[in-house]
């Protein structure tokens, strides 16, 4: 395969530190070599490489902006963003494993644990020697996660948990569930091993879309846990909403990673393919589609760092994410599904990044938020009248 030329239109590298350019080329580079090599047989058959797991953990790459003193990589969320960017580059269920465990599971665990539950998981889970996953969506409750049913009871100092999660990333290979529940007080998030009785994940299969990342339900059936694995900090639906915040900023860097993948592949394509004695590039159709391209690639880029720039000031509001997400993904999709056409026939085949690329966008399109609940978010934010019911 050629070697990847990262689009980079409007000089934005001038912008990272030096310390934020080491960290995306490294990234960059491992996924040239240890992961695209892998990724069609995986995508193919429905599995996710777990066996890179220490590798991942070596380049720092789960929780990275946790302080080092629990085990993260204390590095700012620019470089966070730069890392998504470049693992979804590679595929969108490499940046989902990464995001979950990330975002979904040591953030929370950060932000709303105990001083134990830090001490305990986020430095297996920063050395990828445990992998975590985060249960909110459940099989009548996805965008509207208010309505749950999975719910916790007292029992003297334990809880028992009953419910089922879905479309949980990560949930069968997981050590550690982040669990939300409905309880008498409101909402509540629970950390808990996934060996304990009465708890189960099988797989959900049949995916055509980020078919190399695993998807499961989660099943509780009288499940017993004690107070102790109830993160205290958890009071209300916002603290899910929050951990999706950190989530869907990592996507919205990721997104864009994905549309470069495309357009370079694209690019190169047309430069090579003669149709009717001449390269594919030098008519003007495709160079209107490329100047689409590249412009809406340059256009996310610059949201995203904008977005990271004031995620590290600590001026990033939810509202802003919403937009960035919604923008970045859309972008990336329809980018995806404009290359896959300009491959031909080649644009169906595995052997190319693109239409891969394509049929997982369609995930990213939907999880953390489908892209209306986001147009809602944003409506929202602008008028102070709530749409969503
Ligand atoms: P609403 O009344 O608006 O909000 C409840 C409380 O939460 C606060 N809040 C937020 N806080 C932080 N970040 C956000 N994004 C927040 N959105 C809302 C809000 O201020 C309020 O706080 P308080 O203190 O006043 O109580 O709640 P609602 O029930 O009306 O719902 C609003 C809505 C629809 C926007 C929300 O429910 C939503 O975002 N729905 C989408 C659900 C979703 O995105 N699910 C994702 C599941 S995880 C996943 O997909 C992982 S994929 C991982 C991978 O593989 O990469
Ligand atoms: P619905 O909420 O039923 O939405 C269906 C349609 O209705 C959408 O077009 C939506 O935009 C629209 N809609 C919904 N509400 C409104 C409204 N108020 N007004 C107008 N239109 C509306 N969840 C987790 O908790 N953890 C995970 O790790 C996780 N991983 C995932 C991995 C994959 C591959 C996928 C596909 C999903 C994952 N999810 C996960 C679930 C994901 O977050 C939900 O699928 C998503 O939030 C949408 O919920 P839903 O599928 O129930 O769709």
């Amino acid at each position: 395969m050629a070697e990847y030329r990262h689009l980079d239109y409007m000089l934005l590298d001038e912008k990272f530190s030096e310390e934020e350019l080491m960290v995306r080329d490294a990234v960059r580079t491992w996924t040239s070599e240890r992961f695209i090599p892998l990724i069609m047989d995986h995508f193919e058959a429905g599995t996710f490489p777990t066996e890179l797991t220490p590798e991942l953990a070596e380049l720092g790459v789960f929780g990275p902006t946790i302080p080092e003193e629990y085990g993260g990589a204390g590095l700012n969320s620019v470089s966070y963003g730069l890392i998504c960017q470049e693992l979804e580059r590679g595929d969108s269920g490499l940046r989902s494993f990464v995001s979950v465990q990330g975002s979904l599971v040591m953030y929370p665990i950060y932000a709303f644990g105990s001083e134990e539950q830090k001490r305990e998981w986020l430095p297996q889970l920063a050395s990828g020697k445990a992998i975590g996953c985060f249960g909110l969506t459940e099989p009548d409750a996805g965008s509207n996660p208010g309505g749950m049913l999975t719910n916790a009871k007292r029992d003297g100092g334990d809880w028992i948990l009953n419910g089922r999660k879905m479309w949980i990333t990560n949930g069968t290979i997981s050590d550690v569930a982040i669990v939300w529940a409905q309880t008498e007080d409101g909402i509540r998030g629970f950390c808990i091993p996934t060996n304990l009785p009465g708890f189960s994940a099988p797989e959900q299969k049949h995916k055509w879309s980020l078919r190399a990342s695993i998807t499961s339900e989660l099943v509780l059936e009288d499940v017993r846990v004690p107070d102790s694995m109830r993160m205290p900090e958890t009071t209300s639906l916002r603290n899910p909403l929050m951990c999706l915040t950190q989530a869907r900023y990592g996507i919205a860097w990721g997104a864009i990673g994905a549309a470069n993948s495309v357009f370079d592949e694209v690019l190169g394509y047309t430069k090579e393919r003669i149709v009717f004695d001449k390269p594919l590039a030098g008519y003007q159709i495709p160079q209107a589609k490329l100047a689409e391209m590249a412009t809406q690639i340059t256009m996310g880029q610059m949201l995203a760092l904008q977005l990271g720039r004031l995620k590290d000031e600590g001026k990033m509001t939810p509202a802003m994410v919403n937009m960035a997400k919604r923008n970045n993904v859309h972008v990336a999709l329809n980018i995806a599904r404009t290359g896959r056409d300009m491959l031909g026939a080649n644009g169906i085949s595995l052997e190319y990044q693109t239409g891969r690329h394509m049929c997982n966008l369609e995930s990213v399109y939907t999880y953390e938020g489908t892209h209306d609940i986001h147009t809602l978010a944003i409506g929202n934010e602008l008028t102070g009248i709530p749409a969503f019911r």
